[in-house]
């Protein structure tokens, strides 16, 4: 049943014309094709001819001779290779663009943000003295690109700016990995048939792999976006496929890279376009996106969300889109059919990704204004063709922009940015704990109920909630990204949110920008009061809804860099036990993070809670106890019954606790 399919009205509705029209979807698509239950275990392997090898019933070896061990390991590090090659290889893009704009070569592009290149340059350990903005580039963007290709000795730059002890384990366990690229080849050389056949090593590798991942391709790819075009601070915005106009040209960006989207921002807002719209009888340009181009944007310019993954057919269905531009990951093949019903043109901008029935116009970093100025023009051109139209009345407001700097700098101001409120908020127990609550929205699941369910219920618990990628954006068509998003979250929590005047859920940006969270805790550890390490934080990262590799490679450097990890939707590892424990026996010795796949969300939260809790507990810290504030601030903390009875109306709200 389609209905099933989504929490979300306006994707019902969309769902319904779907239907109506027999036009298939992602979500048709999802009822239609039942997962193999032996791949969905790990249990597949086709790492040779030999094979496809499925080990099911009495068969527990592969031709090879291979166990599950190895089997499951090995699909699941394939998997981390795939994610860390897609984030790391954006990140090289953006290192590619900086040296361009260092060069000289880089058509409309510049620094945008001279401070964070400073920053990002002291990082480094680049000497800044004497030289111009054009040169620092330079030599920033060539000391990232040295990350990517770097043979032997020595370590990946950013590493550096975890806590010590943290990296002095990474250098214990022989996880500190050396460069991007070699770390990626190395897993897809050791899970080839007939070299690495223990659960174990590979998992090692798999973890070395991913911190390459996060420490380094996506972390290059987050600053040096914002070094290019700019640091995100605080922006209104709206999401759902209420964004889309009904009388302007509404052209939809969808994919991961900021480089050609922001020039797209500016062209839609070109005068010279505005008017050419106009002449074709539109009144006006309303750009929206998808997925993490549209996070990319929102950040940085407030660009309105049409929806997260499981939002990209229907934006088209709705006969409203006169162009989805799209450039890489996330994008579903099926929408050159959807188009096909449609007036949309679909166009396809990545050398790296072509797509059958989509017209193909290259994006070339030298000549990218006016490509973007090409690809409005085209939407434009388009708006006459468009037929009956429907879209959904449903919008929610949100607010984004909470990068790492933002959240520095609403602790303090200019005069003493700090992490010290939010330290002592978790000290005191007014925060209970910290979640990140990222990644993707998954077809074989009701869209957005986990992301959803997962936020109130951290929320109602006081845990505060940093979001990415489109789980944020499936918060935000719920409202639960406004900042007067205040009623149903705990008490203590709110307390806080309104003594610092943040959001309870605050958006840090795209899948790359889960490394913004790597960098905020590092800041917590050394704040102080909250132990010394990323692993000693009450904190815990959850992915409810993931479906993609990048998801998993995500997960698993967080779990290298110390944090409790837990997945809905279904486990890639439960075909081997031996996986399992390692995973939730092993890793927590070993790093102080562990992976657990959890399909129940109830179940999920309980758990996530308990760690939560046990952290706590570990750092000798109050037991946390629910409406111990939250009637105001530290009148909260008399006792009720000390509060003389005439006094008692000065107080809007009884502390319980
Ligand atoms: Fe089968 Fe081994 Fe070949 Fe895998 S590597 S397909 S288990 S023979
Ligand atoms: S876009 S990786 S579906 S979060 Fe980053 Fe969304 Fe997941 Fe793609």
């Amino acid at each position: 049943m389609a209905e099933l399919r989504s929490k979300d009205s306006a994707a019902n509705e969309m769902l319904e014309v779907a239907k109506e029209r027999g036009i298939s979807t992602a979500f048709s698509r999802a009822e239609e094709i039942r997962p193999c239950p032996i791949g969905a275990q790990g249990l597949c392997c086709r790492m040779c001819g030999m094979g496809p090898c499925r080990l099911v019933g009495k068969t527990t070896r592969g031709v090879c001779g291979a166990t599950a061990g190895t089997i499951v390991a090995r699909n699941f590090a394939r998997m981390v290779a795939g994610g860390a090659a897609a984030h790391s290889d954006h990140g090289r893009d953006m290192a590619l663009t900086l040296l361009a704009v260092g060069r000289g070569e880089a058509g409309g592009y510049t620094v945008r943000d001279e401070a964070k290149l400073l920053t990002v340059a002291g990082y480094l350990g680049i000497d800044v003295r004497g030289k111009d903005m054009r040169k620092l580039a330079e030599e920033v963007a060539l000391r990232c690109l040295e990350d990517f290709g770097r043979q032997e000795k020595g370590q990946i730059n950013f590493l550096k700016r975890a806590p010590e002890r943290r990296q002095r384990l990474w250098r214990e366990l022989g996880i500190a990995p050396r460069g991007v690229d070699r770390e990626i080849v190395e897993a897809m050389h050791r899970t080839h048939a007939g070299v690495d056949q223990d659960a174990e090593s590979i998992l090692k590798h798999s973890l070395r792999m991913a911190l390459a991942d996060g420490w380094g391709g996506s972390m290059i790819g987050t600053d040096l976006s914002d070094v290019l075009f700019g640091t995100p601070g605080p922006v209104n915005s709206s999401a759902n496929l209420g964004v889309l106009s009904e009388d302007e040209v509404n052209l939809v960006i969808h994919g991961h890279e900021p480089t050609l989207s922001e020039m797209i921002v500016a062209a839609a807002q070109d005068p010279e376009l505005i008017e050419y719209a106009r002449s074709k009888g539109a009144k006006g340009i309303n750009l929206s996106g998808i997925c993490c181009t549209a996070n990319e944007v929102l950040m940085r310019h407030g660009v309105k969300l049409a929806g997260n993954f499981l939002h990209q057919e229907l934006a088209i269905l709705t006969g409203a889109v006169e162009a989805m531009i799209v450039d890489v990951q996330c994008i579903m093949e099926g929408l050159a059919n959807v188009a096909d019903s449609f007036h949309t043109l679909l166009i396809t901008t990545s050398p790296k990704a072509n797509i059958r029935g989509a017209t193909h116009v290259e994006f070339e970093e030298e000549h990218a204004y006016e490509i973007a100025k090409q690809l409005v023009r085209m939407a434009i051109d388009n708006y006459p063709n468009r037929g009956t139209t429907h879209i959904p009345q449903v919008q929610e407001g949100l607010v984004a922009g909470f990068s790492h700097e933002y959240v520095n700098y609403m602790q303090g101001g200019l005069f003493r940015a700090s992490f010290r409120p939010l330290n002592d908020a978790i000290m005191q127990g007014r925060i209970r704990g910290i979640a990140g609550v990222v990644g993707c929205n998954n077809a074989c699941v009701t869209q957005d109920e986990g992301i959803t369910e997962v936020i109130q219920a951290l929320l109602a618990n006081d845990v505060l909630v940093a979001v990415t990628g489109c789980a944020a954006i499936g918060g935000a068509k719920y409202g639960l990204l406004q900042p007067e998003y205040w009623d149903s979250i705990g008490a203590n929590l709110r307390e806080v949110c309104e003594a610092i005047g943040i959001p309870p859920v605050l958006h840090v940006g795209s899948c790359v920008d889960n490394s913004r969270i790597l960098t905020v805790l590092t800041q917590m550890a050394e704040e102080g009061g909250l132990g010394s390490d990323i692993s000693d934080i009450p904190g815990v990262g959850i992915c409810p809804e993931w479906m993609s590799e990048k998801a998993i490679s995500i997960g698993t450097y967080f779990v290298a860099s110390g944090v409790h990890v837990f997945f809905g939707v279904r486990s890639p590892v439960s075909g081997s036990q031996e996986v399992v424990d390692i995973m939730t026996k092993d890793w927590p010795e070993q790093l102080g993070g562990s992976l657990e796949f959890e399909p129940d969300y109830e179940k999920l939260v309980a758990k996530a809670l308990a760690h939560i809790d046990e952290r706590r507990a570990a750092l000798g810290l109050e037991e946390y106890r629910p409406n111990r504030y939250g009637s105001s601030g530290d009148r909260a903390l008399v006792e009720w019954e000390s509060i003389p009875a005439d006094r008692r109306s000065l107080y809007s709200r009884r502390p319980t606790a």
